[in-house]
Formats: structure tokens, sequence, C-alpha cells
């Protein structure tokens, strides 16, 4: 298919600028003024918008099974719902449960990922630790193009991983020059606070940030960014919800520690108060972990994103419906965690990131795709509207209106955390892999049409990290 978008104002990380994008055989092949157009190219008319690399999210959870139950969205219609928001690529999560090897449950992700209807990667959690973990870290890396790996510091007595693990894999990570992720909080805190806050009597929704505060997070943060620092490798932590991990991360990085971090759309707009709603269905649906913060947290975030400090944005979509919420009806410890967002990603942080002067357009770009692929190393193909890349690309209507619903969503789940927030700025036109697979409101996401993105291992300033620390590493005194 051959796909000429027209009169429109491109819009890469680094700079805005009006050029025609001409889209052959899945890539990019022109971007300039007045492209000239082979006979029977679709022409897409972009007058007054802006054309954008495909959003990348770097977190979703398609058909997670967690907690005893399954996420409603596969991997079909997690990845349709991301394709008509605007994102064209995710990067989702293998989690082994503990014991169980990282190649099998890196095949199985694999089988359940085929019906994607958009492109997709995936992080792979280190849960457990031993001589075969190791050896499939190099597996994955060498052979299967994966170039990061999950640790989750919560979650105690399920996926959680001490410090023995985290210490052993962030050191083979450096080996293959891969990036190690943590999802940072002190689950042993979170175990002791949840039996404490059971104790007095509160058993519904509003127990779980109470269980959660945000130093159980931020000790997580700084462990796991000490533990990067001794090892001499980069890191990245996922959703970063509150001041004091974005602060943790601020001065790791104004001490030169490469510390990248990512704020979840929820985060930057949703507060505390939603688990206090007298409905337990709404409060639960909220439910996800970290939790959604008290109102001085979110610009806290934004200004991390302006700042440099934070870099990407994502969804952490692992959505749960109100049946499946209910398993914590007398217990909010057992409420299934997550929440969905995929589709309205990009959207949201356009509201309330560009819309109000927090970011241009072109860090919209950063934060929403072009970051997350220079990190997780498929830049320029993916995160760049380039000759040679991939044809993923948003059409952007910035005076385009909606109000996010889940009467409206793609989702399955049956709600939105967004519900009833009206938002100015959406995409018009998705293109993926050079097809048009959605047009004003007609979402034409194919089954299967999907691609695993293989992302190399980090080159060369890996390789210097490597060899900066055995230049610090100390000399035996001779005796
Ligand atoms: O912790 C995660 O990232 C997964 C299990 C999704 N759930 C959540 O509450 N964030
Ligand atoms: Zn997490
Ligand atoms: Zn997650």
């Amino acid at each position: 298919m051959t796909i000429i978008v027209r009169g429109g104002t491109v819009a890469n990380a680094d700079r805005t600028f009006r050029a025609d994008v001409l889209c052959q055989d899945g890539k990019i092949v022109a971007v300039g003024e007045n492209l000239d157009a082979p006979g029977g190219a679709t022409v897409i008319d972009a007058g007054g918008q802006y054309v954008m690399p495909g959003g990348i999210d770097p977190h979703t959870h398609m058909q997670l099974p967690f907690m005893g139950t399954t996420a409603m969205d596969d991997f079909y219609a997690g990845t349709a719902a991301g394709l008509a928001g605007g994102t064209t690529s995710i990067i989702d999560f293998v989690i082994p449960d503990p014991k169980e090897p990282l190649m099998d449950a890196y095949r199985k992700w694999r089988g359940w990922a085929e019906k994607a209807a958009s492109d997709y990667g995936f992080h792979v959690a280190v849960t457990w630790w031993s001589e075969g973990v190791k050896r499939d870290m190099g597996t994955l890396v060498q052979e299967e193009g994966v170039n990061s790996f999950k640790h989750f510091m919560a979650y105690k007595n399920a996926i959680m991983c001490d410090d023995e693990t985290l210490v052993n894999s962030f050191k083979r990570a450096l080996e293959l020059g891969a990036m190690p992720t943590v999802h940072a909080e002190n689950g042993e805190l979170v175990f002791l606070l949840q039996k404490e806050v059971a104790a007095m009597g509160i058993t519904g929704p509003e127990g779980h940030p109470l269980s959660r505060p945000p130093m159980v997070e931020a000790e997580a943060a700084n462990r796991a960014i000490a533990i990067a620092d001794v090892l001499n490798v980069p890191i990245y932590v996922v959703h970063v919800s509150c001041i004091e991990a974005a602060e943790a991360i601020a001065r790791a990085r104004a001490r030169g520690q490469r510390v990248y971090g990512e704020v979840l759309a929820g985060h930057l707009v949703l507060d505390d108060s939603v688990y206090r709603h007298p409905d337990f269905a709404t409060a639960a649906a909220h439910v996800m972990s970290p939790p959604f913060r008290p109102k001085g947290h979110q610009e806290f975030l934004w200004r991390g994103l302006q700042s440099g400090n934070l870099h990407t944005t994502a969804t952490d979509h692992c959505t749960f419906c109100a049946t499946q919420k209910a398993a914590g009806k007398d217990d909010f410890s057992k409420i299934p965690n997550g929440c969905g967002g995929v589709e309205e990603r990009m959207a949201v942080i356009w509201d309330a990131g560009v819309n109000t002067g927090r970011l241009t357009p072109s860090e919209f770009v950063a934060v929403t795709s072009t970051n997350a692929a220079r990190l997780f190393n498929i830049y320029p193909q993916k995160g760049s509207i380039s000759v040679g890349a991939d044809a993923d690309l948003v059409v952007w209507d910035p005076q385009g209106s909606k109000t996010l619903s889940v009467r409206t969503q793609h989702s399955k789940n049956d709600f939105n955390v967004f519900e009833g927030r009206t938002v100015r700025g959406i995409p018009s036109h998705t293109i993926s892999q050079g097809e048009l697979v959605y047009v004003k409101g007609d979402l034409r996401a194919v089954r299967g049409k999907g691609r695993y993105i293989k992302r190399p291992a980090f080159g060369p300033n890996f390789a210097a990290v490597k060899q900066r620390a055995e230049t610090l590493a100390p000399t035996a005194v001779a005796r």
C-alpha cells in the first residue's frame, strides 16, 4: 500500500517542520515539501494537523495471568485499542512463575502475542535465580532480541525478587548489554502494612493506598538505583508515581548515573480520591500499584518529564472487570491490581500536557514514542518520522475533541479510569506498517498483523560502562 500524508506538520522529538510523508511497502520512503505521489496512492489530507511517530507504550500486560485471574484485554483487543489511540507498538512483559524456566515462559507469551494487531516486544521478568536463569538471559539477548529484564520488588509470595536476585540479574544484564528495569515497591513493607491496615478493620479499596505509601516506593527505588550504581549498570524505573521516587531518580542523574524513569498517564492526571468513592466497583477499578497518589504528586511528575529526569510515558494496561475486582470485596489485598489506558494515553497526555503548555509537541513525541525507542534500542526504526523508518505514524488533530468513556472505548473492560474526561487533541488517522488501521473513529485493526520486534543489546556505550567498572574495581593490595 502507498500512502501520502499531505500538508501536515511533522513533529519529531527534535523539531517540527512542514512536510509531506510518503509511505510505501511498510516504510517511510520520503519526507519533504510538495512530494509527488505515485498513481493509486492513498492521500491523507493532514492540513492543520501534526504527523507524528506512532506511539510506543513500553509497559502493558495483555492477557496477564495475575492474582488468580487473567487480564481482560488479550493481545488482539489490547493492541487494537492502542491503534485507535495512536499507539502503534507496545512492549509487554513475559513474567515467569518462580522456578519456571525463562525460555518456557517466553515461548508461551510469544504464542499468546501472535494475535496482536500491532508490533510488540517483550521485557522478560527475572522472578527467581539459578544458573539456568542466567543462561536463559543470555539466550534471550543473543538469540531472541530481548534487551531488557524486569524485576518486581513487590508482590511477596508471588513474583517478588529479593536482593540476591536483583544483584545477580543486574550483573548479568550488564554482561549482556541489557537494561534492568524495576517495579519499585518494597514488597515486605506492603505485606506488613496490608496486615496492619486490615487489623484496623479497613477491608475496602481505601486500604490499598494506605498499604503502599510513597516511601514504600521510594525505598525500593533508592535501593534499586544504589545496586545499579555499585554494579555500574543503567536502570529503568517503571511507573514512577510519587515525588519521593522521582527525586531519587533526579538525585542519581545529577550525580551522572544512568537512571531512566517512566510515568503512567494515570499517575499524571488521577489522584487517590478515587479510592474513597462510595461505590466499591468504582474504587476497586482504580486499584493498581503503585496507587494513584494525593494531588501534589502529579505536578512533580510533569516537571520530571519537562526537565528530562523522567523519560517515557506508559499505561501499564492490565484490565480487570468488576467481577474480577470483586475477588477483593472483603479484602482489598485480594483485588487484582491493574487498570487500562492503552487507547487513552496519548490524548490524555496531549490534553493535559501540550494544551497546558507543560510539553511542546516535540516533547510530547519524545515522551510518548521516541525516548522509549531510544532506551530500548529500536530507534530510528521506531519513534521517528524519517526515511527508512517503519511507516508507523499518527496524524494528530490538535482541534479534535472527544469524551473518553467505557461506552466508546475499544478495550474489552467494563471500566475506563478516564471516564468522562473530555480531551482536545486526538488521532484522526493511525498508520501501522504502512497500512491505514484507524480513520476518524473507524478501527481497521487486523488480528495477527502485529510483528515481534527484536531489540538489539546495547553496544559500545554499555561496553564502556563495563570497562569503567573494571577500572574502578579496587586493585588487590600486594602484602
Ligand atoms: O505491577 C504491575 O505492573 C502489573 C502486575 C500490573 N498491575 C499493577 O497494578 N500495576
Ligand atoms: Zn508494576
Ligand atoms: Zn506492569
